[in-house]
């Protein structure tokens, strides 16, 4: 995939364009560049966190039972403010809150939801590893210029009109989909803007890595272990070099190294989480929209993701996306007992 270096393109021109393209109604734009400011504000936090009194933990737990980390309620706080007065959202949800959050009454309704997780990975925070923020839009489905409702976001994944991340790493990148292919921005400090650096970002058919943490290999079901062991091992008769192992720990991180690089990124179910440890509504749907955008595959291991009736907001799944020979192979183990 061609990186773009011939045209200055920020992503508010992109956006627009895409909207002429697609006679939008401006909406997304609008969204899209709300959320971008807020990934500018995150990104100054992020880069600077070691200097400032925000690393380390707070007293509080999420509603994962998670500790949350002083950048995650800082991301939190910045993405709730500079999307709530838009006009765009009736509601939003997010990781770190376990009820819905409600537009402010002065505030006009909008035609959709917003769903995030604001800073994922973030137990790196302290280690400097890459984090990101996820997020995922739905239309409403309640009736306009009302409240949003916890319905609006139970919605299947193939309902996303867009999603994406914002990666924090030695670039900051911002990666999106509304449907029509990916792209990835790249910001630029010194200019305040994210410019498009990769354009309609197409996964590898195939790749030689496999991504997942091997520390739970004893509590998977035995044909994910088979799997597993069938990844590493050189196979003459079949042609196949053993795969490479990268895990960063850091779902954005690795699903982005995954998009651009191909193989697969796996965070299966096991003996103590009979549903993997990723949320379906904030992560596993918003990247498997991004991947299969961009020519991947995303399973649950028994069925296509975005196709799963989410039934809670914070709802786990298990996980398997990435370059769509790589899930094949994933799925052929799985189903193939002997
Ligand atoms: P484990 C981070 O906490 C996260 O939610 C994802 O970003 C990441 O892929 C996963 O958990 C890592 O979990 O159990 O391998 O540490």
């Amino acid at each position: 995939m061609p990186l773009v270096h011939n045209k200055v393109v920020t992503i508010e021109r992109h956006i627009i364009e895409q909207e002429r393209a697609t006679h939008g109604t401006g909406d997304f734009s609008g969204i899209l560049r709300d959320l971008s400011l807020a990934f500018k504000i995150i990104y100054r936090e992020v880069t600077r966190a070691g200097l400032v009194d925000i690393l380390g933990a707070t007293e509080r737990q999420n509603i994962q039972g998670e500790i949350v980390q002083k950048l995650d309620d800082f991301a939190n706080e910045v993405i709730y403010r500079a999307m709530d007065h838009g006009g765009h959202l009736c509601a939003m949800a997010s990781e770190e809150n376990e009820h819905i959050m409600a537009i402010p009454d002065h505030y006009e309704k909008g035609k959709y939801v917003l769903l995030f997780d604001p800073l994922d990975g973030s137990s790196n925070i302290d280690v400097n590893v890459t984090i990101g923020t996820i997020f995922s839009v739905l239309r409403r489905v309640t009736p306009e210029n009302t409240p949003g409702t916890e319905a609006d976001f139970l919605q299947p994944g193939y309902k996303q009109v867009a999603a994406g991340y914002a990666i924090y790493g030695s670039s900051t990148m911002l990666v999106y989909t509304a449907g029509k292919g990916v792209y990835g921005f790249t910001y630029d400090p010194s200019v305040g803007e994210f410019l498009l650096s990769h354009d309609n970002i197409r996964i590898p058919d195939h790749g030689q890595i496999y991504s997942v943490n091997e520390g739970n290999y004893h509590k998977w079901d035995p044909r994910m272990r088979r799997y597993i062991d069938w990844a590493k091992q050189d196979i003459e008769g079949e042609d196949k070099k053993a795969y490479s192992l990268r895990y960063i720990g850091s779902m954005v991180a690795d699903v982005h190294r995954t998009l651009l690089y191909g193989g697969v990124f796996l965070y299966p179910a096991d003996v103590k989480s009979h549903k993997g440890k990723l949320r379906l509504l904030y992560e596993a749907n918003p990247m498997s929209f991004v991947i299969e955008q961009a020519g991947g595959k995303a399973t649950t291991g028994v069925e296509r993701v975005l196709e799963v009736q989410p039934e809670r907001l914070h709802q786990r799944t298990p996980l398997i996306v990435g370059s769509p020979k790589n899930v094949d192979e994933v799925l052929l183990l799985l189903r193939d007992v002997e």
